[in-house]
C-alpha cells in the first residue's frame, strides 16, 4: 500500500475543521437532518441522536419514529420534528418501509439509520432498498449495521456518500469474526473495510479508528471509558449527521465529530467523574466543548 497515511487527531487540526457560522446564514444554511429509529423499546436512542444533531448546529432535525412509538417520542425534545413511520401495531418498524422514508427525506440533507431501529424481519431487504436509492449522504449506525452483516456486499450497490460507525461487537458481525480478532488488529481492519466498500468506516471504542476510502486513516485520541454508557454511540450518530447536513464532507465531519464527542466526555469527566456520565449530559456538553476547542 503506497501513500496512505495514518496519524493522530490533534486538537490544532481539529479547531482547523471548525466553520464559523455566517452572520446572515439562517436555518437552511445549515441543513436538515433525518433520522430513522427509536422504536417503542428504544425510544431514546433515536431522541438523543436528534437531540446532538441540534447541539452540534443543524439547522433543522426530523426523527423518524413508529407511528405507535409517536406519542412516547412527542415533547422529549421541543426542537425536534417527527414523522411517523410504518408500524407493525406493536411499535416496531414494519419491513416494508422503505418508499416512505426516501419520500419522507427527500428534502432533507443526510439520512441516519439505526439508533433504536430494532432487528426486524425483511429488515435487509428495507436496507438494500435504501442504499441503493436514497442519492445523498448516508449514515448506518447500531440495528441498521445488524440488517447489514445480513449481506454486507449490498454496500458496493451504493454510490453516494457513506458512513458506518461501528463499535467492536458491530465490526465483528460485519466481518464475521470474533471481537478479539477486531480489537487485535483495529486500523488494518478499518481501512481494508473503507477501501473494499469505498466508505468512511469508524471503528468506535478506546481510540477510535477513522478510516477513509482511500485508506487513509485517523485516530482519535480523546474520550474515555465513563462513555461505555448506553446512548452514547446514539449521540455520535446525531453529531457526525449534523455537520454533513452543514456541508462538511463526510471524513472531515466524521474526524470532527469523534473528537468533539471524545473531548465532551473528557470535559464531563472532569465535571461529574466517569462513573456518572451519562450520553444525555454529553449533548449539554457539546457547545462549551466546542468553543474550547475553536
Ligand atoms: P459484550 O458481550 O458486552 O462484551 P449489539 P447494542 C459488543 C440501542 N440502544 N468493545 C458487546 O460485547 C442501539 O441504538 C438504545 C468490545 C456485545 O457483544 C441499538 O439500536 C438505547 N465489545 C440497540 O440498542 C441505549 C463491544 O457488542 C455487542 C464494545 C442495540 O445496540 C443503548 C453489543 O452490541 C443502545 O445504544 C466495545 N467497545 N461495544 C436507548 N436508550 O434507547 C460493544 N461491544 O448487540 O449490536 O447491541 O450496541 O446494545
Ligand atoms: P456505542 O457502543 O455505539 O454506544 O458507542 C459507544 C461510544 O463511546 C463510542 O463513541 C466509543 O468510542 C465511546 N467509548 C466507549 N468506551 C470507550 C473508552 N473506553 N474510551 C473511549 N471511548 C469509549
Ligand atoms: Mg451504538
Amino acid at each position: 500500500r503506497h501513500g496512505v497515511k495514518t496519524r493522530l487527531l490533534t486538537e490544532m487540526e481539529i479547531a482547523g475543521l471548525m466553520r464559523p457560522r455566517h452572520p446572515s446564514g439562517h436555518k437552511g444554511t445549515y441543513g436538515h437532518v433525518m433520522l430513522v429509529g427509536s422504536c417503542r423499546r428504544m425510544v431514546g436512542a433515536g431522541l438523543l441522536a436528534a437531540h446532538a444533531a441540534v447541539r452540534t448546529g443543524a439547522g433543522l432535525v426530523t426523527l423518524g419514529v413508529p407511528a405507535s412509538a409517536l406519542p412516547a417520542a412527542a415533547g422529549r425534545v421541543l426542537e425536534v420534528m417527527l414523522t411517523p413511520l410504518p408500524d407493525n401495531g406493536t411499535g416496531e418498524y414494519y419491513a416494508d418501509m422503505a418508499e416512505e422514508i426516501l419520500l419522507a427525506a427527500e428534502d432533507k440533507d443526510v439520512l441516519a439509520v439505526g439508533p433504536g431501529l430494532g432487528r426486524f424481519a425483511g429488515g435487509e431487504t428495507f436496507l438494500r432498498k435504501i442504499i441503493r436509492e436514497w442519492p445523498k449522504p448516508l449514515i448506518l449506525d447500531a440495528d441498521a449495521l445488524y440488517l447489514l452483516a445480513q449481506d454486507v456486499t449490498m454496500l458496493r450497490e451504493r454510490t453516494d456518500p457513506t458512513i458506518l460507525t461501528p463499535h467492536p461487537g458491530e465490526m465483528a458481525r460485519l466481518l464475521g469474526c470474533s471481537i478479539a480478532d477486531v480489537q487485535m488488529a483495529r486500523i488494518d481492519h478499518a481501512r481494508t473495510f473503507a477501501t473494499t466498500y469505498q466508505v468512511t468506516l469508524v471503528l468506535k471504542g478506546n481510540y477510535t479508528v477513522i478510516a477513509h476510502k482511500t485508506g487513509d486513516v485517523a485516530i482519535n485520541p480523546t474520550g474515555n471509558p465513563g462513555m461505555a454508557t448506553g446512548g452514547t454511540g446514539d449521540v455520535l450518530t446525531g453529531m457526525i449527521a449534523s455537520l454533513v447536513a452543514q456541508g462538511y464532507d463526510p471524513y472531515e465531519a466524521s474526524c470532527l465529530a469523534v473528537y468533539l464527542h471524545g473531548a465532551t466526555g473528557d470535559r464531563l469527566a472532569e465535571k461529574i467523574g466517569q462513573q456518572a456520565l451519562a450520553a444525555g449530559d454529553l449533548i449539554e456538553e457539546i457547545g462549551p466543548t466546542w468553543i474550547e476547542i475553536e
